[in-house]
């Protein structure tokens, strides 16, 4: 295996469904009973934001009870054992890469403990409900809190410095993630149009099969911390 210098990760739901979270695209998949676009767009939640804030109260007190599993914490094993840079880009509200101890976060799609005040931008971090009648404790204004979550038509968050990420790393690994949500779903595209040896964790093959160079197939919390090993062992042999 060859020494990495500079590595993305790039994670989705399915990282987090071994520590009992519904991913969003399975049959009991996190939007059942809901609407999407109710839920997930910018016009639903200029409709009606309490619907809104309500359904991410209840996801919030869920995610705030969930624990990281093996393959968050092999990320933490090889941040820590791997002389490399390495950056986790994440699609996944919930806190679990942070529970793990994981270094250099970026949640592109928003934070499930954070709300953005709409009208002063500040950002709110609280495990505690949200809604219309919340006041910004930074301008006092009510009723301006959003979810920092990124709706569909919403532009992502972090992006330049993603953008630098992908165009610099040599490895980039793709790990529960259907692929189906753009502009993240281009990453790894991108990725190795800049020359990086790019895989895929998935128990499946995803619609974006033809941008990496190895699919490893099967539950994260077993193939990562089996690839993870391999990586810090072949430093060894180097
Ligand atoms: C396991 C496993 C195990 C299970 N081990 N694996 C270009 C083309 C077409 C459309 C667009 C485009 N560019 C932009 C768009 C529009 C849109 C979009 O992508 N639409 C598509 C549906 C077609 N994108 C946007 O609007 C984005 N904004 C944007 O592009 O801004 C610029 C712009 C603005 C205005 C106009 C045009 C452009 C914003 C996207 C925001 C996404 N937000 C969400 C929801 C938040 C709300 C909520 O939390 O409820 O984020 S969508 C939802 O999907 C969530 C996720 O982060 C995201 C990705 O899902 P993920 O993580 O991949 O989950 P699943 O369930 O799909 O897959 C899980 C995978 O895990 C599966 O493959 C399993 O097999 C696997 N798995 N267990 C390993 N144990």
């Amino acid at each position: 295996m060859n020494i990495y210098k500079n590595i993305v990760i790039l994670t989705g739901a399915g990282i987090s469904a071994e520590s009992g979270l519904a991913t969003f695209r399975s049959s009991n998949g996190l939007w059942n009973n809901h609407k999407v676009e109710d839920v997930a767009t910018v016009e639903g939640f200029a409709k009606n934001p309490a619907y809104v804030h309500d359904f991410y109260n209840e996801l919030k007190l869920e995610l705030a009870k969930a624990k990281p599993n093996n393959a968050h914490l092999a990320i933490t094993k090889l941040q820590k054992e791997y002389p490399a840079n390495i950056s986790v880009v994440t699609q996944n509200v919930d806190t679990l890469h942070e529970k793990a101890k994981n270094k250099n976060i970026f949640h592109i799609h928003g934070q499930i403990n954070q709300a953005v005040c709409l009208n002063c931008g500040h950002i709110l971090e609280t495990f505690d409900d949200v809604g219309i009648f919340t006041t910004c404790n930074k301008c006092n204004t009510q009723g301006m809190m959003k979810p920092n979550i990124v709706f569909f038509g919403e532009n992502l968050l972090y992006m330049d410095k993603v953008e630098k990420l992908l165009t610099t790393c040599d490895l980039f690994l793709s790990i529960g993630t259907s692929g189906i949500v753009f502009p993240a779903a281009s990453f790894v595209q991108t990725a190795k149009y800049y020359g990086a040896k790019t895989y895929e964790f998935n128990l499946e093959t995803t619609s974006n099969n033809c941008y990496f160079d190895e699919h490893i197939k099967g539950p994260a919390g077993t193939t990562l911390p089996a690839f993870v090993d391999n990586m810090i062992k072949s430093l060894s042999k180097n």
